[in-house]
């Protein structure tokens, strides 16, 4: 055969992102394994762009390192750019300028990063400097983008709801004829119970480190040791082979509880019955479409009930599509977001755990130690707290975008801005996730251990949600009170003596005061 010497090499450089860590990546479909050059790199700019969690880091890079490994042994041929290395640039652009440069290619595959931020970023610079970047549709998700806007265009109200039943049908799970499972397609009115201590636990399977994990963890501690979390215990999965391993434990061992604990909150378990597989998910290395083949299975096999099964299935082709749906609908000024104007300060101990109130306390330690915790207390602990008190929603953004090994703008965006601070003024939720001690005190045990009194309601024993519930709807009447799931709340306040309201008045003031 006679090779042809072309000026410049012919194969392409194939983008690889920090999230991306797929065999199925839309960037290497139709690509050729003989010519073109897969580049991954740890760049400090993504490492820093929020302080992330040191766990979340950690579980990241060790991700990457043995993705590439993965890719070679498929028969790739990979660049890896490892933080420390001298031909490190230190951001995305950089290093493909500069890979472009000394391969001597001109063109670059990728598949669309999930952040705003960073597909802006590559785009521009692919302008600016002239190169061909053919940045293709993200093909892991059950919904395009193109099927999400058609869906919310012409729409007054984006209920998740909806949107569900269309993703139901789209994929066929748990569909039986035309018609739901079960005749149902919702079944969380079975779900929400309390847990009690002495239920058996579950916990996550833990995977044993390996070499590349022990380098990866060293680098951590050293490069960013001021970061917040804690790296020890390190156990999550970092291949897909073990991500697959820890879907096939939680289907196992915890998803016949999952519908029923879902809400639930215990000092001692961060974990309950969830499935801990956002981060694998997230990253690449589990697809949402298989997750949800298998928990439908044992639903079939007769493993786990369909209240369990449904709730689980709806939270990954529901929730998780309908959030990244409304974040391409509202980027870019969506972070910015702010219904209330509330302006105060992120307090210290969402870094330091250290606050008297047992639940916020258990909430922001476990996201220490873990860089997890659950939905119930992402929403109803240390949201709730921040809506109440008026923190300010960018900076809370920024927290949740950094303490957690699942947290991506995509999906973190949308749970924080809308979900949980009703900063976009209700475009998920009919009325905020507004809520006294007591909700927390149903659904938890850490009232009974609190130095506050979760029954008392005003003064400086008082649980501090329960003034701060009433001061937060009295502070935005003027944008609540028409709310009618609002209307019976107001009555309430309406019917209680001056003397009354101004005790809760007073009483919030003082817990803001103490926030520093
Ligand atoms: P499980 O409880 O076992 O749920 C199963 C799966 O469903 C999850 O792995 C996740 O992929 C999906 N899921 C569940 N709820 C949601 C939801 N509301 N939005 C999107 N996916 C969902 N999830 C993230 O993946 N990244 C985030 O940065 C993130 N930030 C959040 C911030 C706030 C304020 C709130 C209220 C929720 C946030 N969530 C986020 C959603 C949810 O809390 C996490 O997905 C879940 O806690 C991850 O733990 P798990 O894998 O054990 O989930
Ligand atoms: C989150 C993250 C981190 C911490 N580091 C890297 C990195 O060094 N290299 C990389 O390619 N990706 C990283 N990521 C993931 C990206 O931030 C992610 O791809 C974008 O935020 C888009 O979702
Ligand atoms: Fe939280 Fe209030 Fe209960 Fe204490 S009493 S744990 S602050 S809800």
């Amino acid at each position: 055969m006679i090779e042809i010497k072309t000026a410049r090499a012919s194969g392409r450089l194939i983008l690889v992102l920090g999230d991306q860590l797929s065999l199925t990546l839309s960037a290497l479909q139709g690509a050729n394994k003989a010519q073109d050059v897969v580049l991954m790199a740890e760049v400090a700019e993504e490492a820093s762009y929020v302080p992330h969690h040191k766990k979340k880091l950690a579980f990241l890079f060790s991700a990457m390192r043995h993705h590439a490994d993965l890719l070679r042994r498929e028969g790739w041929t990979v660049r890896y750019i490892h933080l420390d290395d001298d031909s490190n640039k230190g951001t995305l652009p950089d290093q493909l300028r500069h890979e472009l440069a000394v391969s001597d290619r001109s063109q670059v595959v990728m598949t669309e990063p999930g952040e705003y931020r960073l597909r802006r970023a590559l785009l521009d610079w692919a302008e600016a400097a002239g190169v061909a970047l053919d940045m293709r549709e993200d093909t892991r998700f059950v919904c395009t983008h193109a099927e999400f806007q058609s869906w919310a265009q012409g729409r007054k109200q984006l209920r998740m709801e909806y949107f569900y039943r269309e993703m139901r049908r789209k994929t066929g799970l748990l569909i039986n004829g035309d018609a739901p499972e079960g005749g149902k397609w919702n079944y969380d009115a079975e779900n929400r119970k309390p847990a009690k201590g002495d239920l058996f636990m579950p916990q996550p399977r833990h995977v044993p480190r390996d070499a590349i994990t022990e380098d990866v963890l060293a680098l951590v501690e050293t490069r960013f040791a001021k970061n917040f979390g804690s790296l020890e215990p390190f156990w999550l999965a970092v291949t897909r082979e073990d991500a697959l391993l820890a879907l096939e434990h939680f289907v196992q061992t915890a998803l016949p509880l999952f519908g029923d604990y879902q809400d639930a909150m215990l000092t001692d378990e961060p974990f309950l019955y969830h499935s801990v597989l956002a981060q694998y998910l997230n990253a690449g290395l589990l697809d949402p479409l298989e997750i949800c083949r298998r928990v439908e299975r044992a639903y079939y096999d007769g493993d786990a009930p369909l209240n369990a099964v449904e709730g689980y299935i709806r939270q990954i082709i529901g929730w998780r599509e309908y959030v990244r749906g409304i974040y391409w609908l509202k980027m870019p000024d969506y972070t910015h977001a702010n219904y209330f104007d509330a302006k105060r300060p992120l307090p210290a101990f969402y870094w330091t755990a250290q606050t008297d109130m047992a639940c916020m306390s258990a909430a922001i330690s476990q996201t220490r130690d873990h860089a997890y915790a659950h939905h119930i207390q992402r929403l109803m602990v240390t949201g709730n707290f921040a809506m109440l008190a008026g923190i300010d929603p960018h900076e809370l953004h920024e927290w949740y975008l950094a303490v957690y090994a699942d947290a991506y703008e995509w999906v973190e965006a949308p749970n924080v801005i809308s979900m949980s601070q009703f900063a976009d003024g209700g475009l998920l939720a009919s009325k905020p996730y507004a809520a006294s001690g007591n909700y927390i005190n149903k659904m938890s045990d850490h009232c009974q251990t609190c130095r506050y009194d979760v029954k008392q309601k005003t003064g400086p024993g008082a649980c501090p949600f329960n003034p701060l519930y009433w001061d937060f709807l009295i502070r935005n009447a003027d944008k609540l009170r028409g709310n009618p799931r609002l209307g019976h709340a107001y009555r309430t306040w309406d019917r209680m003596s001056e003397e009354k309201q101004h005790a809760y008045r007073s009483s919030a003031a003082a817990v803001l005061d103490g926030l520093t």
